[in-house]
């Protein structure tokens, strides 16, 4: 007879880094790395993983994870001059025993607080006092959710970009199609950030891609035609959504991540970029990504994303 498991499981993953296993009753799981609050692992009820992680990703601070949804925070990209996405990746955040209500009292089981504050070093880096407070939650239909909470603790404001980093899984990425951001003005960072308008259909892909889109709907599609499956994400606080595939040139140059795997996965990213977040003392901002899995036959229209993105 096996042993039902916890709704949340604290216990060690690679390399003996602390991780959380979030585990729902109808089977979808999630894990969690302490190392950079980065989720690595999103299951459905099948057991089928739908987040990307790379075959080389290294888990040895401080290299960030290479898939998985890394947290970009204080800074987007080389929007500013810290490292690259900031330093939240790869620093160790704790588990939060006593975080603030949330408005809605929460019935999900499976659920993880997490908090990052400001080391000495850091201070020294980014002269802002603040508390990063991130709740992953499993919802009863395997939706994943993601809310961050960052409170300016300092006498003074502070201002930072941020992006939910999300590395999907998909099937084969030229039989994949992006639906939400037609016509949107992007910045392209393959043209030193010039600013570019989008054509007017789905998005699909034959080769490199780095655009920032620029106040987008709540709501985004990625069609994976090959696996028959819809991802939908959902964002609150985050205007902008950052579409990167590094094709197959720039996937050799990276060091923890393989030839090939570029034509499995696909970086649809939750983000602040175009307009810095700027909080003054005492205030708190809040960004919320909810990724949802759903099959779908879009040739039928059993699932049209259309339908996806009104509803
Ligand atoms: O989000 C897209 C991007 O900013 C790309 O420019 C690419 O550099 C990618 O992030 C990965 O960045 P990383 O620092 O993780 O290698």
């Amino acid at each position: 007879m096996s042993v039902e498991k916890p709704p949340v499981e604290i216990c060690k993953g690679v390399n003996g880094l602390d991780k959380v296993v979030l585990r729902e009753v109808r089977g979808s799981s999630a894990e969690v790395y302490l190392y950079g609050g980065h989720v690595t692992s999103w299951r459905n009820d099948h057991g089928e993983e739908l987040l990307f992680l790379s075959t080389k990703a290294i888990f040895k601070p401080p290299k960030a994870i290479r898939g998985g949804i890394p947290i970009c925070f204080p800074q987007f990209g080389s929007h500013g001059n810290l490292d690259q996405h900031g330093f939240a990746r790869n620093r160790f955040w704790s588990i939060d025993t006593n975080p603030p209500p949330f408005p809605t009292v929460s019935t999900n089981k499976a659920l993880i607080d997490l908090i990052f504050k400001p080391s000495e070093e850091d201070l020294k880096t980014w002269p802002h006092s603040y508390e990063f407070r991130l709740r992953i939650t499993l919802g009863p239909g395997g939706d994943l959710m993601l809310t961050s909470r960052i409170r300016n603790i300092d006498a003074k404001p502070l201002s930072f970009t941020f992006a939910y980093h999300t590395y999907l899984s998909v099937s084969d990425i030229s039989e994949v199609r992006v639906e939400g951001l037609e016509t949107l003005d992007f910045l392209d960072n393959l043209k030193a950030k010039e600013r570019f308008t989008e054509q007017g259909d789905a998005i699909t892909f034959e080769s490199e891609v780095d655009k920032i889109y620029l106040a987008t709907p709540t709501k985004i599609a990625v069609i994976d035609h090959e696996k028959k499956r819809t991802f939908v994400l959902r964002k609150d606080g985050l205007p902008d959504a950052v579409v990167w595939n590094p094709w197959e040139k720039k996937a050799k140059s990276m060091a923890d991540f393989g030839d090939d795997d570029y034509k499995h996965m696909l970086c649809v990213e939750a983000a602040a970029v175009e307009k810095v977040i700027t909080l003054k003392p005492g205030e708190e901002w809040k960004g919320r990504l909810e990724l949802s899995a759903v099959p779908s036959s879009y040739r039928s229209g059993q699932l049209d994303p259309q339908r996806v993105l009104q509803g």
